[in-house]
């Protein structure tokens, strides 16, 4: 396909695109810094189109945020409370079965349980969740917990990090999300999330939830304090991490929203930001599968263009999502299957519902013959 670049830098972007070569760490920072919007979504179109076609991905998943109790308090971070501030709270295991009985005429497919570091809960807690989760769910994959609270059950449970990971393993954890890592460099560490673990922390840990057969996802924080030459660090360490492991399933640029935090004098993000981390991502992170437009954190209609930059993925109907709308999220708390499937078809792309690995679920007869 000929592509006429108002930016001429990117031709040699797409000739190695072309050609199958990587690119490097000078071709990212381009990426960031052109003004040919266009002309980067096309490259990063042809990708997303030569791996994955029209198709594009969606999941009916639920979203368990057992407590926001949490002794790190990021800057970014709206979600979180002190023990006993006002809004705190920690989900009984009783309650979170009572939340998923509440939905259990839904065909949920997987669920996405995260929460902060709360102290009032012990490793049985945890344990316990897993089970319940599978004994109600017994269908649905369990994907939960960062390499933040897997460093954190770790130390709390006083048992290494493999042997953590194998406990959480036998009780039903099936795949981790990809958040925690924020962007993995020790000045924004140092600055936006002091008491959480760190770039280098959070690396081996994946590392060794790979290693015990755990696939997880990748997410970067954008729209704070980091630089261009950061994000596209963070992206290149994704990248050799997965050339080592091939464990990481997708990347999901999480767009920073600022309200309620520390950080609320900083604007929302932008259209053209959104879509260039979209297609960065799409083409610095050649051995990844997948990549997500996050509708909760891009908007509905955002997220339908940034199919055509990069994206394969919208994420999933959710239901009751907590994190971004604390900080201000103006998206729907959740969208329903014909929801999800007309954002996809008015885009001009197949919907395909997914499991956890991105195996099809629910084709229609036409679709299994085909
Ligand atoms: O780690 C926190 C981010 C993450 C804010 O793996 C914020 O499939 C924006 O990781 N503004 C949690 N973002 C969400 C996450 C995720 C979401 C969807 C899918 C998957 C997946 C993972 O949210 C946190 C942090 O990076 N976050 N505060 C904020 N104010
Ligand atoms: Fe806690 Fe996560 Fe919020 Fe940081 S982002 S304060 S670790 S809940």
């Amino acid at each position: 396909m000929d592509i006429s670049f108002i930016d001429k830098r990117l031709e040699n972007i797409y000739s190695k695109v072309l050609n199958g070569s990587r690119l490097s760490r000078k071709d990212g920072i381009c990426i960031y810094e052109t003004h040919d919007l266009i002309g980067l979504g096309q490259i990063a179109n042809h990708v997303r189109r030569s791996l994955h076609g029209n198709k594009t991905f969606y999941i009916y998943n639920q979203h368990l945020n057992y407590t926001n109790v949490c002794k790190n308090r990021c800057r970014f971070c709206a979600y979180a409370r002190d023990d006993n501030e006002k809004g705190a709270y920690a989900w009984s295991i009783e309650e979170i079965e009572q939340r998923l009985l509440e939905r259990i005429d839904e065909p949920v497919n997987e669920l996405h349980i995260v929460g902060g570091l709360n102290e009032n809960l012990s490793f049985d807690y945890f344990i316990d969740l897993l089970k319940t989760v599978k004994k109600v769910r017994p269908n649905a994959t369990i994907k939960a917990f960062t390499c933040v609270e897997i460093d954190y059950l770790s130390n709390l449970a006083g048992l290494s990090v493999e042997n953590t990971i194998q406990q959480l393993k036998d009780a039903g954890l099936e795949m981790m999300p990809g958040g925690g890592a924020e962007v993995l460099n020790s000045r924004i560490h140092e600055e936006l999330f002091p008491k959480k673990i760190g770039h280098e922390r959070w690396l081996e840990i994946v590392r060794a939830v790979h290693k015990a057969g755990i696939k997880t996802n990748a997410t970067m924080l954008y729209g704070h304090i980091e630089t261009i030459k950061e994000r596209v660090d963070h992206l290149i360490a994704l990248r050799e991490l997965q050339d080592e492991t091939g464990g990481f399933s997708a990347f999901i640029p999480l767009a920073f929203h600022s309200e309620n935090t520390q950080l609320s004098h900083l604007p929302p993000t932008t259209a053209m930001d959104d879509l260039k981390n979209v297609a960065a991502a799409r083409l610095l992170l050649d051995n990844f599968g997948h990549i997500k437009a996050y509708w909760v954190m891009i908007g509905e209609k955002l997220a339908q263009v940034a199919l055509s930059f990069g994206a394969d993925d919208l994420d999933g109907t959710i239901i009751e999502e907590r994190i971004t709308h604390m900080a201000g999220a103006t998206s729907a708390k959740g969208l329903t299957k014909e929801q999800m499937e007309d954002m996809v078809v008015s885009a001009g792309f197949e919907p395909v519902e997914r499991d956890s690995f991105y195996h099809p679920v629910n084709l229609s007869s036409d679709q299994r013959m085909a």
